[in-house]
């Protein structure tokens, strides 16, 4: 059975953890060290690999996940997420065709399930469904999309909803502070971390980024969720 329900806490800093863009090194490795130095949220994303391979990494980021109290999320397979135990599931438009949320549900029962949305229209279908979490965008140009939708949706997303939002793509330290002064609150990334020369740093930096923001605007972390 997969664990009861965590909460994604308000001011997250999502790694979506992909080997392809890890220049070499191991994405076991960035994720420890990522880990280490205060992302909150992990979501294993491997498009190459089978699920033999998989299962392995997967035990092996719910073990990191664990040890340092963060949230371990799967992509695009709510079986997977449901064997590995892991604490939720992250699907995209064409994965909630394959799997229907009820479906899904049933598969994962009360855990996290986050969903992409890349317009407006898709954002409020998926805010009034059952999932936990809407990601939105592409914000800024990507390697994983061949368009991006541009920021200035940002407001109207970040304030339409009360589930959590978490803005996703080509976001780095250069435009962070765009997306904040939007409203955006959780962020989440791939080669600002996992291609970082320096992965510590790099997310010290854009947990720091997010959390003075929230305190300089007088605008901290909101316990609802
Ligand atoms: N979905 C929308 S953009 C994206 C995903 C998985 C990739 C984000 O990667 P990066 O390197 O932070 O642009
Ligand atoms: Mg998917």
């Amino acid at each position: 059975m997969i664990y009861m329900k965590r909460r994604i806490k308000d001011r997250s800093l999502y790694l979506v953890a992909s080997e392809e863009y890890a220049k070499g090194r191991s994405i076991l490795d960035v994720a420890r060290e990522a880990a280490l130095s205060g992302v909150d949220i992990i979501q294993m994303r491997e498009k190459g690999k089978g699920r033999e391979e998989l299962v392995s990494l997967g035990k092996e980021l719910a073990s990191i996940c664990r040890e340092k109290d963060i949230i371990f999320i799967v992509n695009d397979d709510p079986y997977l997420a449901k064997d590995l135990g892991a604490d939720g599931v992250h699907l995209g438009q064409e994965d909630l065709r394959r799997f229907p949320l009820s479906r899904v549900r049933e598969v994962v029962g009360d855990a996290i399930v986050g969903v992409s949305t890349h317009s407006i229209r898709q954002f409020k279908d998926a805010a009034s469904s059952d999932v936990d979490y809407i990601a939105f965008g592409p914000v800024f140009e990507t390697k994983t999309k061949d368009y991006s939708i541009g920021t200035t949706d940002v407001e109207e997303a970040s304030s339409m909803s009360d589930k959590p939002v978490v803005f996703i793509g080509g976001i780095d330290e250069s435009n962070i502070d765009d997306l904040l002064d939007k409203g955006a609150r959780n962020i989440a990334v791939i080669r600002a971390i996992v291609a970082s020369g320096d992965v510590s740093s790099s997310v010290k930096r854009l947990k720091d980024r997010m959390l003075r923001y929230a305190a300089d605007t007088r605008d901290e972390c909101d316990d609802r969720w």
